[in-house]
C-alpha cells in the first residue's frame, strides 16, 4: 500500500519509523512518505493560513498550497482522507475498507481547518473521507493520522505474526474483548480465574464470551443494543 501524508509538522510522524509500522515500511508492505505542506508555498514567509471570511476566531488554511500539494501527490485511484472533528466517526469497518486500497493521501489540517473548497474540489476528482476519532477537539490531524495508520497497518497482509489474532478479532466483532491474564498465577493476592487454567477449551470460550457480553453491556450500551440478535446463541441470552 502507498501512503502520502501532507502536514506542516512532518516531525510529528517520527513514531511511524518504529515498531510494526516501521517494520512494514522496511519490508515494503507499506510505502509511506511524509510531505511538508510548505513545500508548495511560493511566498517568502511560506504562508499556509489566513483569517476566516465572515470573521471569527483563529485561522483557516489557504487553498493554494493544498491544491498544489494534492496535484503533486494524488495518483489515479487514490483516496483522500481528511481527519477532522467534523468528519464521520472512524470505525474498524473504515480501517478494513481503507486497508484494501492501493493509495491513501492524508491531508492534515491545523487551526480552524482547511478552506472548504479544497475538499469540495478534491471530491470532484477522487473519493474523499472526512473522518473523526471522537467527540473532542485536537490541535490538528497529525495524531489522528498516526492512529488511523496503526488501525490500517495491522490489517495489511503479513503484518501481524499470528494470523489468528485477526480471525478471533473479526469473530468477536461488535463486542468488547474479555479480560486477559498471564503469569504469575498469583500476584498481590489476586489469582487468575480458575476457568482459564482448566484446560477445558469449551468452558474457556463460553467464559470469554460471557465476559465480553457483560463488559459490553456495562461499558458500551450503544454497542450492546446494536449487536445483531442473530449473532446471539442460546447461551448468550443468559448474560
Ligand atoms: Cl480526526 N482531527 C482533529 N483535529 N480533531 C479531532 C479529530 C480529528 N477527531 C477528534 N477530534
Amino acid at each position: 500500500m502507498k501512503v502520502d501524508i501532507v502536514s506542516i509538522f512532518p516531525d510529528y510522524f517520527a513514531p511511524l519509523d518504529l515498531s510494526l509500522i516501521g517494520k512494514a515500511r522496511t519490508t515494503g508492505t507499506l510505502d509511506l512518505t511524509v510531505h511538508d505542506l510548505r513545500t508548495w508555498t511560493s511566498d517568502v514567509h511560506r504562508t499556509v493560513d489566513d483569517s476566516p471570511y465572515g470573521g471569527g476566531p483563529g485561522m483557516v488554511m489557504r487553498p493554494e498550497p493544498w491544491g498544489q500539494a494534492l496535484d503533486a501527490v494524488v495518483s489515479d485511484g487514490a483516496t483522500l482522507v481528511v481527519p477532522s472533528p467534523v468528519g464521520k466517526p472512524f470505525t474498524q469497518a473504515d480501517a478494513q475498507q481503507l486497508a484494501g486500497l492501493d493509495h491513501l493521501v492524508f491531508a492534515c489540517g491545523r487551526y480552524e481547518g482547511i478552506d472548504q473548497r479544497v475538499i469540495d474540489e478534491a471530491r470532484d476528482r477522487m473519493p474523499v473521507r472526512e473522518v473523526s476519532l471522537g467527540d473532542y477537539v485536537l490541535f490538528g490531524g497529525e495524531v489522528a493520522v498516526i492512529v488511523i495508520m496503526e488501525a490500517i497497518t495491522r490489517l495489511l497482509p503479513g503484518v501481524l505474526g499470528n494470523a489468528d489474532s485477526l480471525t478471533e478479532e473479526s469473530h468477536a466483532a461488535g463486542l468488547l474483548e474479555a479480560p486477559v491474564y498471564t503469569k504469575p498465577l498469583a500476584w498481590r493476592g489476586r489469582e487468575v480465574p480458575d476457568v482459564l487454567r482448566s484446560g477445558d477449551h469449551g468452558r474457556i470460550a463460553r467464559w470469554r464470551r460471557e465476559q465480553s457480553l457483560l463488559r459490553t453491556a456495562d461499558r458500551r450500551p450503544d454497542m450492546y443494543d446494536a449487536y445483531p440478535p442473530d449473532l446471539l446463541d442460546k447461551w448468550d441470552r443468559k448474560a
